[in-house]
């Protein structure tokens, strides 16, 4: 690569591009510390123009950009390919007032936890929630159009995102931040880009649309003794009133997490629990825990037993309960480097799927843990994979993905619910979309992106997007 590139860098974005080794470090390495790169520059534009401008360059001069936002993904979406400019959108971060619609447009570098104090202020709340929210950007969950613990009430971010602007590989832009309720002039481009993974343009700005918050909340966990006897009441826990949320987590998983938090569960952990969240919004004037007595009571009368139910009331008591299946992700990071999927099956295939998960992994590695947890009302299953000791060998962890994700296709999952394809979930995009979707998304890529210089590697294979 030619000086010339490095002075044009420069000037795109004067002040704004690292090259110092150590200063470039923490871009360099996901947080699941799986996936890492050497970009040549990381550049951190403080504005639309910047951005514009950085990309006019990269794209003049073929090299690649892969742009950035919290660096919390799961499955190598935003880490550098070698040689790349990170484009990170940390320093995006201006606010717009909160419209009479309860719409505000922030920059893309605003973090979810800082969107949902602007929402607090304001009287709102962003309905959105992630355990990495406090490092998550509003960018990054707009690339990866991500999930979370309240998409039963709210959606996923696709849900929530009412319009956006964005670069396009060229530093041409695309304003669609008015996000107007009803537009029916052509393709809906933010919706294209919501989920792009990076690879169509470079997202700077997100006009969400906030909802209104409940005045109260309840958090429930049932330690139901196995999946089966989880899985026969799920029509019963949708039942709840003011659902916001159904998560779960194999008992093993929340031991695990009681271990990190250094506590013990208030439930047995040999089976299979299930956290609830309510919210009062909806539950007129009865109290939460008056409202979901009527559930509670057809519970037990189906057979579970009273003391394996806790409810949490105080704000507390609710952040405790809620913990055990919150920080089980961090439980796994501090025993090693796990093979992560992230995979949905159909709601009858949900049981089998998990009980047959334990002898699925360890019929490639006998000592692999496998730590099960996720989104019980999505049918969402977080399959975290730990070594028995050491690291996984690359051959082992693609064999113990290739397994698990066999089993998946075979009984009409998806390879992944919510974190994306990244580089992690690339081998298996044909035979989860098939040759003729792959082709149409290639067609697309290729239009908006004729020198392939976005998140190359990102779910096409490194220059082959060509169809
Ligand atoms: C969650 O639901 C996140 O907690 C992370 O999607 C899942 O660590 C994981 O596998
Ligand atoms: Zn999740």
């Amino acid at each position: 690569m030619d000086s010339s590139f490095d002075a044009a860098l420069d000037a795109a974005a004067p002040g704004r591009i690292l090259r110092d080794a150590d200063a470039m470090a923490r871009y360099s390495t996901d947080w699941t510390r799986r996936w890492t790169g050497s970009p040549r520059a990381v550049a951190r534009p403080r504005s639309v123009e910047d951005v514009a401008a950085v990309l006019a360059v990269c794209n003049d001069h073929r090299v690649s950009v892969v742009p950035q936002g919290g660096n919390t993904g799961l499955v190598g979406g935003a880490v550098p390919a070698d040689g790349s400019v990170v484009v990170t959108t940390e320093a995006l971060t201006s606010t717009s007032d909160v419209r009479e619609d309860g719409s505000v447009t922030v920059g893309a570098g605003v973090t979810l936890h800082e969107l949902e104090r602007l929402a607090q202020e304001n009287g709102r709340t962003t309905g959105l929630a992630l355990a990495s929210g406090a490092s998550a950007t509003v960018g990054g969950v707009a690339s990866t159009n991500a999930g979370g613990a309240r998409v039963l009430r709210y959606g996923t971010a696709r849900d929530r995102i009412g319009g956006l602007r964005a670069v396009l590989a060229n530093g041409e832009v695309v304003d669609r931040r008015v996000g107007l309720r009803k537009d029916n002039t052509g393709y809906d481009l933010t919706n294209l880009l919501v989920g792009s993974e990076g690879t169509l343009a470079v997202i700077t700005d997100v006009t969400w649309k906030l909802v209104a918050p409940h005045r109260d909340r309840l958090v429930l966990a049932f330690a139901f003794p196995d999946s089966g006897s989880a899985a026969d009441a799920l029509t019963t826990l949708l039942s709840f009133p003011g659902l916001d949320a159904v998560e779960w987590a194999a008992g093993s998983a929340v031991k695990r997490a009681a271990a990190l938090l250094d506590t013990t569960p208030p439930l047995p952990t040999d089976g299979f629990w299930v956290f609830v969240e309510l919210g009062d919004s909806d539950v007129g004037d009865r109290s939460l825990v008056d409202a979901s007595a009527p559930v509670i009571d057809s519970l037990t009368a189906s057979g579970l037993d009273a003391d394996r139910i806790a409810v949490a009331v105080s704000v507390t008591e609710r952040r405790a309960l809620w913990s055990f299946r919150e920080r089980i992700t961090e439980s796994v990071s501090a025993a090693g480097v796990p093979v992560k999927l992230d995979v949905g099956v159909p709601v009858h295939e949900f049981c089998a799927f998990v009980d047959a998960l334990p002898s699925t992994v360890h019929g490639v590695d006998a000592a692999a843990i496998p730590v099960l947890f996720g989104h019980f009302a999505e049918s969402n299953i977080h399959v975290n994979i730990l070594p028995g000791s050491g690291t996984f060998s690359e051959a082992v962890a693609e064999a113990l993905e290739d397994a698990v994700l066999d089993h998946v296709l075979s009984v009409g999952g998806t390879v992944s619910a919510e974190h994306g394809v990244g580089r992690a979930k690339r081998r298996w995009l044909t035979r989860q979309r098939g040759a003729v979707q792959v082709q149409a998304m290639a067609a697309i890529k290729n239009a908006w992106d004729p020198h392939s210089i976005l998140n190359p590697g990102v779910l096409f294979d490194r220059g082959q997007a060509a169809i």
